[in-house]
């Protein structure tokens, strides 16, 4: 008994103390070059919410009683989820990771878990342990897996209330913070401890206290950096990179746009990878009226302009209640997948290029390559801040016809015509 509380003094005293100095590891920093390389991410939201089909929220919007609410796992049988079907879509589209809730704010986990009864293989008939069979169809495919962990919780009653959960009221006696506390970094630990490498945790939920509330972040963080150094740690609270976690988040916009609202405090500058979560449709979580979906065309837009931003796209999909991905979805997948087939050396490895985004489009780069991405049909002279005699060859990504341009010591100009293709590609190589 001595011995596991000394044993559990050490670990604290040991995560508090990584938690007021992280300094990424080398694994780390290669994690996070690694996860800029891929550029293009799966999200996935997928709960027993899915059965109601108005979106993740449904259980707060349409003020579902909790004990209502958690009848309805007995119900969730999933019968066509076929993880390596799921997977597969997803490489083929191009992307090299996903990100899946593995616990959404209803509090439900889709893994199997020690931590409570309020999960997929303890509280359906279905018993089988999605996030498991999604971590191996994964680990076969090449793709990495990251992990969504809600912070807000609207089934426990020991999570303390907040801005977006006391709608859902219960009884406040029952709160108990280094209960629930103790709670997720069970649940977190499991999540890192049984499903091999996990590319990265993606929490969301801590705007549900605006302030004044302390989360104890830097020691979880700590945590999941002592088990698994090379995971990568984004927090969806629509501020800034906070000590100790490694992604800048944004959601509906890209980088340097905020037009839903969430993105007027992140942090820009390339100190951290950036990446933004976008949903096809209006909804994240499966709505079946929802038909509000993004063309294939302005997907794939959004993917370069993305590129363009030296950012990540992070496309959601919700999939059904029988497990499968809407047909929309699937469509969409196919067809950015060739796109990318075709054209993903101009996104995949690159950074953001030499002008920051223009009207006309965006630039990326690898190396002594550069890529013009002109998403409007046009003709136009675009100037770059590239020595002319650096240049060894301009032309275009399609015809390969050569693109003339004239240039001094600091500029480079060249005339492009572009198509009505969804991205005219004009490469630049340098010398
Ligand atoms: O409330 C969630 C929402 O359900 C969804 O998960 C998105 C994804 O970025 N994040 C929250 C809202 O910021």
């Amino acid at each position: 008994m001595k011995k596991s509380l000394f044993t559990a003094l050490a670990m604290l005293t040991f995560l508090t103390a990584s938690a007021q100095s992280y300094q990424p590891t080398d694994d780390n920093l290669q994690a996070r070059q690694a996860f800029q390389d891929a550029k293009f991410g799966i999200f996935i939201h997928w709960g027993v919410y899915s059965m109601l089909g108005d979106g993740e929220w449904v259980q707060h919007s349409k003020r579902i009683n909790r004990d209502e609410y958690a009848l309805l796992p007995a119900g969730f049988y999933p019968s066509r989820f076929d993880a390596r079907q799921w997977v597969r879509a997803f490489k083929e589209a191009g992307a090299g990771y996903v990100t899946i809730t593995s616990r959404h704010h209803d509090g439900f986990s889709m893994f199997r878990t020690d931590a409570t009864d309020f999960d997929i293989v303890d509280a359906t008939p279905f018993r089988r342990d999605i996030i498991g069979e999604l971590a191996e169809a994964c680990a076969e495919e090449g793709i990495k897996l990251h992990f969504y962990y809600s912070h807000m919780d609207w089934h426990r009653t020991d999570y303390p209330l907040g801005s977006a959960s006391k709608d859902l009221p219960h009884d406040e006696a029952s709160t108990d913070w280094p209960q629930y506390y103790r709670f997720m970094n069970r649940q977190l630990t499991e999540l890192l401890t049984q499903y091999g490498p996990v590319g990265a945790i993606w929490f969301d939920g801590e705007w549900d206290h605006k302030s004044g509330f302390d989360w104890q972040l830097p020691e979880q963080y700590a945590l999941i950096h002592q088990l698994q150094p090379a995971c990568l740690i984004g927090n969806n609270h629509h501020h800034a990179v906070a000590p100790g976690e490694d992604i800048q988040i944004f959601e509906q916009d890209l980088p340097g746009e905020n037009t839903a609202g969430f993105s007027g405090e992140q942090d820009i500058s390339r100190q951290n990878p950036l990446e933004t979560c976008l949903t096809m449709n209006n909804t994240w979580g499966y709505s079946i009226t929802d038909k509000n979906y993004k063309s294939a065309d302005e997907l794939i837009r959004k993917l370069v302009r993305s590129a363009g931003m030296n950012a990540n796209l992070l496309l959601n999909i919700g999939p059904r209640p029988d497990g499968q991905l809407p047909v929309e979805a699937v469509e969409r997948l196919k067809a950015i997948g060739e796109w990318t087939k075709r054209y993903g050396e101009s996104i995949f490895h690159t950074r953001g290029g030499l002008l920051p985004p223009q009207p006309w489009g965006v630039t990326t780069q690898r190396g002594k390559t550069h890529y013009l991405h002109i998403l409007h049909a046009d003709t136009r002279e675009i100037v770059l801040p590239l020595a002319k005699r650096s240049v060894k060859s301009i032309t275009y990504f399609d015809s390969k016809a050569p693109v003339a341009f004239t240039g001094n010591k600091t500029q480079t100009t060249l005339s492009v015509s572009a198509d009505n293709s969804i991205d005219t590609i004009v490469v630049i190589e340098l010398k």
